[in-house]
């Protein structure tokens, strides 16, 4: 049987808004290349679309500078869809936008309704739990919200650290297989991956963690030359993608897309 938490039918990407060289970033490496980001975004998508999934690209919203990081709006479960709620300010609006478009792929859609917060690039589903990490976005509160509107989904979820400084929980990780993370050093050393494979990415490519498996690929950012050949020779397949626009914006592989099954 296909493993659910990396083989997917459908993706959802939004095009980017001409106000994403506004958006949010921890550190300011300078302004984003509209064009050259557009021109990745086009890459992605033909990436996803190029393993038979079919790609779903909702319209830009200039209102949310960040929106074309669509993964932190919503969690795709098979059977359900659960919509956030981001921890920026400036980004809760994504949550009643990325609703409305789910609501005609999902049956059962189900919310975050708070106090608490909690964002999709803090989650990492794998085959048997759903790890989510507590950081400057996501809290206790909306972690513990989420575990009990999984539970009855048959969904474990597991609360784990992000270590400071990082953006997102998977920022620094991605799954790889039914066993297999790719992890920076620094968040596998916090012990929350025991019981997986890990392939660490190579000292000095941290930013090239934050990739995912999709399909029969692994789609990574471009230049991150020593990992690269570390999942080759792990025997996965590799697409890569420019992401030097995004990565102005602390944005990689996975916030680009919401991956899922509709059922
Ligand atoms: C933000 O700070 O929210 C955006 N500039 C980047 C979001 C990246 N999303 C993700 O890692 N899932």
């Amino acid at each position: 049987m296909l493993k659910s938490s990396y083989n997917f039918t459908h993706a959802i990407c939004r095009l980017p808004a001409q106000s994403l060289v506004d958006g949010l970033r921890a550190v300011d490496t300078g302004k984003p290349d509209y064009d050259q980001f557009l021109k990745d975004h086009n890459d992605y998508i033909s990436a996803l679309e190029n393993t038979g999934a079919k790609v779903i690209v909702l319209e830009a919203l200039e209102k949310f500078p960040d929106s074309v990081f669509v993964e932190d709006a919503a969690l795709c479960l098979p059977k359900v869809a659960i919509i956030m709620r981001p921890g920026a300010p400036s980004r809760l609006g994504e949550a009643a936008e990325i609703k409305s478009s789910l609501s005609s792929l999902y049956t059962n859609i189900e919310q975050i309704n708070g106090p608490g917060f909690i964002e999709g690039g803090d989650i990492l589903t794998t085959e048997t739990e759903i790890l989510v990490g507590r950081s400057e976005r996501t809290d206790s509160a909306g972690i513990e919200e989420l575990s009990s509107i999984v539970k009855p989904w048959g969904y474990a979820v597991r609360e784990v650290d992000t270590p400071e400084g990082i953006l997102h929980f998977k920022t620094d990780c991605s799954l790889l297989d039914e066993k297999t993370i790719l992890s920076t050093k620094r968040l596998a050393n916090t012990g929350c991956f025991d019981g997986y494979d890990v392939i660490h990415v190579a000292d000095g490519e941290e930013a090239c963690a934050n990739s995912i498996r999709f399909n029969k690929h692994v789609i990574m950012p471009g230049n991150f030359p020593q990992t690269e050949q570390a999942l080759i020779n792990h025997g996965f397949t590799i697409k890569t993608i420019g992401n030097s626009e995004a990565a102005k914006l602390d944005g990689g592989m996975s916030c680009l897309s919401l991956r899922f099954t509709p059922s």
